[in-house]
């Protein structure tokens, strides 16, 4: 094995990442849906569709599950999700609280001015860190859509105090093994703030709420033109990196597949990490999709995404690290640009390939999932279920 394989493989031994139960659902945007046939309609096909996804790559072992839609019973779902783990060979991942959906919370959840409505929010959320202690998932992700849309019409400050509490509350809650990973997003829905809008206000609450909570970077947060590699880099600093959403975007948080725009900066975010490491820095960080793909198929979507991961991540290994920083204190400047923009250049499909077939795996999951017929069948299946149980794709 040459140094390069060798670091791809090496690489690529230890990266996994989860798959969001919603990315295989038909989902839209605020102008509607358009109906696929094969998208999953409940949890049974979530599963048997993250199962194949696990199949074909063999690095995508868990699910992310949203409760209300997954678990509309809460821990009385618990049982059947057992069964579909078993049935597919997948477990379930991250347990994500639903606090958008809820007529109630209209003016916020956690946030909201009224105590009822944060209690009812608050008991959600530990509810979810009973489900997740059901299933045996380390994870709460928590994304707040909690904001308002009009100056003046909102206390900012007030809603910071009662969103610490809040967090408080749950973190109590948690297993000495767990772990509440909290997203921040600037915007959508709401317009003027959203009370969790940048990794400075995520990380602030997180530390508040106590040593087991830590931020969640979703790729699509953030404003145009932020450097999200320097915020990994800070996270990895303060050891508050809990994990990513990725996904890529043009404009705001387009959830398009990750690195279809900017490969580059999923690379630069990769390389903090595998420098982090090098430099002998320790993390533990959940690698996982959120992604809605409204046009393109969903499994393929989800194969692509995993691959490109795969890639990039390895791409990034292939940076000398020892060399880099020599470079850096030199102030080697095109050197240094150099031996980085190299790695970035590499072609490592063919490596990335070969570490596959080395698993048994198939060297092309994409091409294995057009031959496996998969997707002709579920769309075949599925649209005849549908019709005949009324037409509600949901
Ligand atoms: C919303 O923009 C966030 O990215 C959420 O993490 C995620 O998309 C949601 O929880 C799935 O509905
Ligand atoms: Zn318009
Ligand atoms: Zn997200
Ligand atoms: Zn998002």
């Amino acid at each position: 094995m040459n140094d390069a394989q060798q670091k791809v493989f090496a690489a690529l031994d230890h990266f996994r990442i989860e798959l969001p139960s919603w990315g295989f659902a038909n989902t839209g945007t605020r102008f509607g849906k358009f109906i696929q046939p094969g998208a999953a309609t409940n949890i049974a096909e979530k599963f048997a569709d993250a199962g194949m996804v696990n199949k074909l790559t063999g690095v995508a072992p868990t699910v992310a599950l949203h409760v209300l839609w997954d678990l509309p019973k809460g821990e009385g779902s618990v049982n059947e999700i057992r069964q579909l783990e078993q049935q597919h060979g997948i477990r379930s991942g991250s347990i994500n609280p639903n606090l958008f959906q809820d007529q109630v919370y209209k003016f916020g959840s956690l946030c909201n001015p009224d105590p009822s409505v944060r209690k009812q929010a608050t008991d959600h959320m530990i509810e979810s860190v009973q489900i997740a202690k059901a299933l045996g998932s380390r994870d709460i992700s928590l994304w707040l859509s909690d904001g308002a849309n009009y100056p003046g019409t909102q206390s900012i400050q007030r809603r910071i105090g009662w969103l610490t509490e809040a967090l408080a509350a749950t973190h109590a809650e948690l297993a000495t093994d767990q772990r509440l990973l909290v997203e921040y997003k600037p915007f959508e829905p709401a317009f003027y703030f959203t009370d969790l809008a940048d990794w400075g206000m995520a990380y602030t609450m997180a530390k508040q709420a106590g040593p087991q909570a830590v931020v969640l970077v979703d790729t699509g947060h953030h404003a145009l033109g932020t450097n999200i590699e320097q915020i990994v880099a800070w996270l990895l600093h303060l050891g508050a990196l809990g994990g990513f959403h990725f996904n890529d975007r043009k404009f705001a948080d387009d959830d398009l597949t990750l690195g279809s725009i900017d490969p580059y900066q999923v690379f630069r975010i990769f390389h903090e990490i595998h420098a982090h490491t090098a430099s002998g820095g320790r993390s533990d960080i959940a690698y996982m999709i959120d992604q809605s793909h409204n046009l393109k198929g969903k499994m393929e979507a989800m194969v692509q995404t995993v691959a490109t991961a795969q890639e990039l991540y390895a791409r990034a290994a292939l940076v000398d690290q020892a060399k880099l920083s020599e470079l850096q204190d030199a102030c080697a400047l095109v050197e240094a640009e150099e031996l980085f923009r190299n790695a970035f250049f590499t072609d490592v499909r063919p490596l990335v390939q070969a570490w596959r077939s080395s698993k048994g795996l198939p060297a092309d999951p994409l091409v294995a999932l057009k031959e496996s017929g998969y997707v002709d069948t579920i769309s075949r299946e599925r649209a005849a279920k549908n019709a005949s149980s009324g037409g509600s794709y949901a």
